[in-house]
């Protein structure tokens, strides 16, 4: 075995977007694309010549088509790097919300994640790679600029020639002078998630005849669900379906939302539905969760274990503060008020409640793209939510439907749907968006659609703890009754740009919670529509998704 420097020249737009570098499998096949970005990471990380002496590093991925190839590559150059350990999954397989927890309870350095998350894979799917930092949550944004600016100057990369390692089945192995342990993907996250939650609670509910349905969407997150849910709560075999991780994930698109996770809905809308639907996504950090007949809103999702938190062993001292994401509803904002504690409102990424999560701030966080999480670990987390509402329904006896229009009775329903158009082509998305800051300072004031506009502004988010500033993170239009729309570009595409809308109105009247949310924002649809001149500039006459 021997360390090798090669040469290697620059490739465009090694850019990391809202998580990570993400692109298709065939972009990162191309020899060397890879490893200049990871070297790119190690010089920054470690310096030029640097070397992570002694260092551990965490490694491992969603499963994906060219998880395999990418592992062992980079297996070689944390070798080269000088690495002292590398803890890989077993089969090159950790699910997001797994890899935070092994970085955090077994003190690594940091870990690197191959995972494009809710993307399609398969050939000729999307794949991608982050880098999680040591408190286990995703790098800030001043490190991932620093690793695109250090991509456009490279010169030369380093790795070991060593041959692949067997990393199917659980061991140790020795590249160079870097020990590489296979270890078990599920077994950290498990016993964080067993630390949190009553399980001997949820076990009688099961128990009782509580009827689950959860769908991994033939990704990551099933053998770690079919191992809790089934194996360690009693939930019938067969709860946990589309169960085995798939390098294409069946085909299907690993998004749990209403439009991907279309089969789940149709499930849990039948007349025999089970008593609550969950949906994990390609690296299993997503969560959709359903009641009988009765989709739940991620927002109002965030809203409702915000207020019952105190009802979960793990949460039971109370929270220090909540945080949501700009285009998040501000459902948990009511919730918090009623609680007496702060609501932090980031930019889109869960980046950005690393700081928060770390100063003791916040205690529980989530977005609107199907994202919640909390201080246990510093990525979103699927299973953990899951587990959160089975708590929450074994303890209060309360039906999924009746805890969301517990909450809608409580603080007014903060009717919500987002509004996506998808394979934009970019400088036309580019175009869109510019138009729209352009206009920003004649909108305060003005009628357009017959909504009258109170304030107009792009969100700026001046970070509290460090103090770093992100601007330009989504045009924000809010009416004089506080309703609002709220437009951005999607930062993890991989083919052209994606335009999402974000619209959202409060409704305190209770006789009005049931009408539709399309038919309720239909007056905010028509103003985003003229303020944006969607179908001049792309020539789409709807949006591709709506959730
Ligand atoms: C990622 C980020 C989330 C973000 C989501 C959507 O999720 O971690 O914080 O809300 O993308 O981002 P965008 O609107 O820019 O597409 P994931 O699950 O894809 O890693």
């Amino acid at each position: 075995m021997s360390i090798l420097t090669l040469p290697t020249t620059p490739f465009e737009g090694q850019k990391p977007g809202t998580s990570g570098l993400r692109k298709k499998v065939a972009v990162f096949r191309q020899p060397r694309y890879l490893e200049n970005f990871v070297q790119a990471l190690f010089d920054e990380l470690h310096g030029p010549d640097g070397r992570a002496d002694g260092q551990t590093l965490v490694l491992g991925g969603d499963g994906r088509h060219h998880n395999r190839v990418a592992i062992q590559v980079i297996l070689r150059m944390a070798a080269a790097c000088g690495y002292g350990r590398v803890l890989v999954g077993r089969g090159g397989i950790l699910s997001t919300p797994a890899v935070s927890a092994v970085i955090r309870r077994r003190q690594a350095a940091g870990g690197i994640v191959l995972s494009a998350s809710h993307n399609p894979g398969g050939p000729d799917g999307d794949f991608g790679i982050k880098y999680n930092a040591t408190n286990g949550g995703p790098a800030p944004e001043a490190l991932t600029e620093a690793v695109h600016r250090r991509t456009l100057s490279l010169t030369r990369y380093r790795i070991s020639d060593a041959a692949d390692l067997p990393i199917e089945r659980p061991g140790s192995h020795r590249i160079e002078d870097t020990v590489v342990d296979v270890i078990d993907p599920v077994a950290d996250h498990a016993d964080v998630l067993r630390e949190l939650f009553d399980f001997d609670a949820i076990r009688a509910l099961f128990a009782r005849g509580f009827r689950l349905r959860c769908d991994a969407m033939w990704a990551v997150g099933g053998p770690a669900a079919r191992a809790i849910l089934e194996g360690e709560l009693g939930a019938p075999a067969g709860t946990v379906v589309n169960a085995e991780p798939k390098e294409d994930f069946g085909g299907l698109h690993p998004d749990p939302n209403p439009v991907y996770a279309d089969d789940l809905v149709a499930h849990l809308m039948a007349a025999d539905a089970p008593d609550m639907g969950a949906a994990t996504d390609g690296d299993a950090d997503r969560n959709m969760i359903l009641g009988r007949g009765f989709v739940v809103s991620p927002s109002d999702s965030l809203a409702v274990l915000a207020a019952h938190a105190r009802l979960v062993p793990g949460y039971r001292r109370g929270l220090a503060g909540v945080a949501r994401s700009m285009p998040t509803s501000t459902a948990v904002d009511r919730v918090a008020g009623a609680l007496g504690i702060a609501c932090h409102e980031t930019p889109t990424g869960w980046k950005f409640f690393g700081n928060l999560l770390d100063a003791g701030q916040v205690t529980l966080c989530g977005e609107e793209s199907y994202g919640t999480g909390s201080d246990h670990v510093r990525e979103k987390d699927g299973l953990w939510a899951i587990l959160f509402w089975l708590n929450l329904v074994a303890v209060t006896g309360r039906g999924v439907e009746d805890l969301v229009r517990g909450l809608w009775v409580e603080h007014g329903r903060c009717v919500y749907s987002r509004h996506d158009y998808e394979g934009i082509p970019t400088e036309r998305a580019d175009a869109l968006m510019a138009e729209l800051r352009g206009r920003l300072p004649e909108l305060g004031g003005r009628t357009v659609a017959d909504q009258r506009i109170a304030w107009a502004d792009d969100f700026a988010y001046t970070d509290p703890v460090d103090g770093s500033v992100s601007r330009r993170q989504g045009v924000r239009v809010v009416l004089e009754d506080a309703s609002r729309v709220v437009f951005r570009l999607s930062g993890t595409g991989t083919e052209g740009a994606t335009l999402r809308i974000y619209l959202e109105r409060h409704e305190p009247d209770p006789t009005r919670h049931d009408l539709p949310a399309q038919q309720a924002l239909a007056p905010l649809v028509r103003l985003a529509g003229e303020l944006a001149r969607i179908v001049a500039h792309t020539g789409m006459t709807a949006p591709t998704v709506m959730t």
